[in-house]
């Protein structure tokens, strides 16, 4: 089993504050980790839950990737991150089950991670980021 815990739930929202305001007062959730993500043109706000996070996210600019799903999509689940010891090792065992991959090799994610994105439409219509911490 290469997964080693779900990493990430991504949310993607229009209005940032508004969605942490929201998940403080119902849950009493608290930022763990933000970052601007230049990359992939999105600012995200990590929420800890156990060891995994709920991660929000808001496009930065008009050609980002969760602009464009803003638009098409509205506001809601984006992606999952599944959580890997070896990103490389699980992308070439996605490929090799027959996915889709939308990066070639394993890239920079947020807070240092080492990550890999997979095509929903090969994938049961989940987007799936592959997380190397
Ligand atoms: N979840 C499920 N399905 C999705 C989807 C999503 N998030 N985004 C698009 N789709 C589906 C569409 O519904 C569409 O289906 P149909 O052909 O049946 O209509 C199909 O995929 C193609 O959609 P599209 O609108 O033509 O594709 P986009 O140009 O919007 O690109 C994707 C979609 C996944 C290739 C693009 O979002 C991408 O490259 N994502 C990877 C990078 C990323 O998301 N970065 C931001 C997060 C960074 C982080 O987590 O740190
Ligand atoms: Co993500």
């Amino acid at each position: 089993m290469l997964l080693t815990e779900i990493d990430h739930i991504a949310i993607a929202v229009k209005d940032l504050e508004a969605a942490i305001a929201y998940y403080q007062k119902a849950f009493g959730a608290t930022v763990d980790h933000r970052e601007v993500v230049e990359s992939d043109g999105v600012e995200e706000a990590l929420l800890k839950v156990a060891e995994s996070y709920i991660q929000l996210l808001t496009p930065t600019r008009p050609d980002s990737p969760v602009a464009k799903s803003l638009e098409k999509r509205g506001e809601g689940l984006h992606h999952i991150g599944y959580r890997v010891n070896n990103c490389a090792e699980a992308l070439a065992a996605m490929i090799a089950a027959g996915a889709t991959p939308l990066d070639k090799a394993p890239r920079p994610g947020s807070r240092g991670t080492t990550v890999a994105f997979i095509h929903p439409k090969g994938s049961f219509g989940t987007l799936i980021e592959l997380v190397q911490e």
